[in-house]
């Protein structure tokens, strides 16, 4: 069901060589840059056209047009659950209250009398928010995807989808209801590298559709091909990050609860057959008891056969035995993991060592699910040992710091001596001169 790996008998070895004896999922964006390579380049020749062709070869719907007509998300959002409308208001909100306060004020610093560098922070002016459709649905990431952007102030807000055949060639209907609660009504049914390339790009304006607008930044999970076009056209827009598959660490003593443990290990492996559960605990008790549990739960979930049980038995999965607690804490650090639950006596203590993790969920009553939809946080988070050099998204992911530099002349007397030697010494006498012809082509007296 899970393999194990045994770390207790000899010491712990660090870095690299320590990431080497973890369990990670094999996802080779490279491989798959030369699929997407021609895809990219047909969509860029031949827009909206190239778009709908390539729908119909992957998702096997030919749609009548990109742009979703407003009725469409209107007529979603009427026929939603109410009580799924309501649980979407509630992440919606929670969501907005994490994400307004991570805006950025403007701040100047005033480096000498006269001479001041203002911060300013200026949201990108489009963004394409990518919105999967393909093994399961998720309007929890239109809602991760939109609030930050919104909160950020970005003004030009696209989302793509897959189209889906049983739907007529719309995304699906609960994220055009999505959308609609909140307030995007600039939807495309597109998926894959062909949905990334149109924004890319752009499409052009025909006499029954209005074109896809270039955006700046693309955003939002995806598989392998959505990452690998964010791969390939990253330059020519930004992009967030390149999602891997769903990966949950748990550190764990024997405080923990077996039951809770392996609900939530089961809880990620079910998005996909690469998902990695990992279990890194200081008991032995603990693991047995988990695998117990594992077993029972399996026996009663849906999704058993397409995704738990490869991602539980996968290579990428796996409970790692540590000598003690400090030890789990080296190895959670080094595998970086998208999710990693603290489940320990003083689990907020240990939670504040840790290093490398994309969210961390802390104590028995912060599973990762509350993550995924209602605790206000992003679940759009750094997978593959990203951790350990990207965030997830925020409001930062759409905003640019702008550097605003204001000097009176004689506070650039002041440092021209300086800036003139610098000049020198990297052997670019045109910098200096730009200083000295403000200066009657002389290098002011430094005082
Ligand atoms: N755990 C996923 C997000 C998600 N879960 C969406 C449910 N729906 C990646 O963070
Ligand atoms: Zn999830």
């Amino acid at each position: 069901m899970i393999s194990r790996i045994d770390l207790r008998d000899a010491a712990l070895p660090e870095g690299a060589a320590l990431r080497d004896l973890l369990p990670r999922a094999e996802f080779d964006v490279e491989a798959a840059l030369e699929t997407v390579r021609p895809i990219c380049e047909a969509v860029r020749h031949h827009g909206a056209a190239a778009v709908i062709e390539y729908g119909e070869k992957f998702d096997g719907v030919r749609v009548p047009a990109l742009r979703v007509p407003a009725e469409a998300l209107a007529r979603a959002l009427a026929e939603l659950d109410p009580a799924v409308r309501a649980a979407l208001e509630e992440s919606v909100r929670r969501a907005r209250k994490v994400h307004r306060d991570q805006r950025r004020t403007t701040h100047t610093t005033q480096v000498v009398p006269g001479g001041t560098v203002t911060e300013k922070w200026i949201p990108v002016d489009r963004v394409g928010l990518y919105v999967p459709g393909g093994r399961a649905v998720y309007p929890s990431s239109v809602v991760m995807n939109v609030v930050p952007a919104q909160e950020a102030g970005v003004e030009g807000l696209a989302v793509a989808s897959p189209p889906q055949k049983e739907f007529g060639g719309l995304p699906h209907p609960t994220i055009l209801a999505a959308c609609a609660l909140l307030g995007v009504d600039e939807v495309y049914a597109a998926g894959g590298a062909q949905a990334v390339a149109m924004f890319a790009y752009g499409t052009e304006s025909a006499a029954d559709e209005p074109g896809c607008a270039p955006v700046d930044l693309v955003t939002g999970p995806g598989n392998i091909y959505v990452a690998a076009a964010k791969r390939l056209l990253k330059g020519r827009i930004g992009i967030d990050a390149e999602a891997g598959p769903t990966e949950i660490a748990v550190l764990a003593d024997a405080t923990a609860d077996a039951v809770h443990v392996a609900a939530d290990l089961i809880s990620q492996a079910e998005h996909d057959p690469m998902a990695a559960a990992v279990l890194v605990t200081d008991s032995a008790e603990l693991a047995e008891a988990v695998e117990a549990e594992l077993k029972a739960q399996v026996a009663v979930s849906r999704h058993v056969e397409e995704r738990i049980a490869p991602a539980l038995a996968g290579k990428q999965s796996a409970i790692v035995l540590v000598t003690d607690l400090e030890d789990g804490l080296k190895v959670v650090d080094a595998y970086g993991a998208e999710h990693l639950e603290i489940q320990t006596a003083d689990a907020a203590a240990l939670a504040d060592r840790v290093r490398n993790a994309g969210a961390i969920f802390v104590g028995p009553w912060a599973p990762v699910s509350l993550g995924d939809y209602c605790a206000g946080s992003n679940h759009v988070l750094p997978t593959g040992g990203c951790a350990c050099h990207s965030s997830g998204l925020s409001v930062q992911s759409f905003l640019r710091g702008v550097h605003i530099v204001d000097y009176t002349r004689d506070a650039l007397a002041d440092v021209a001596h300086h800036v003139v030697t610098l000049a020198e010494a990297e052997d670019l006498p045109a910098h200096g001169a730009a200083i000295k012809a403000r200066f009657g082509w002389k290098v002011p007296e430094s005082k």
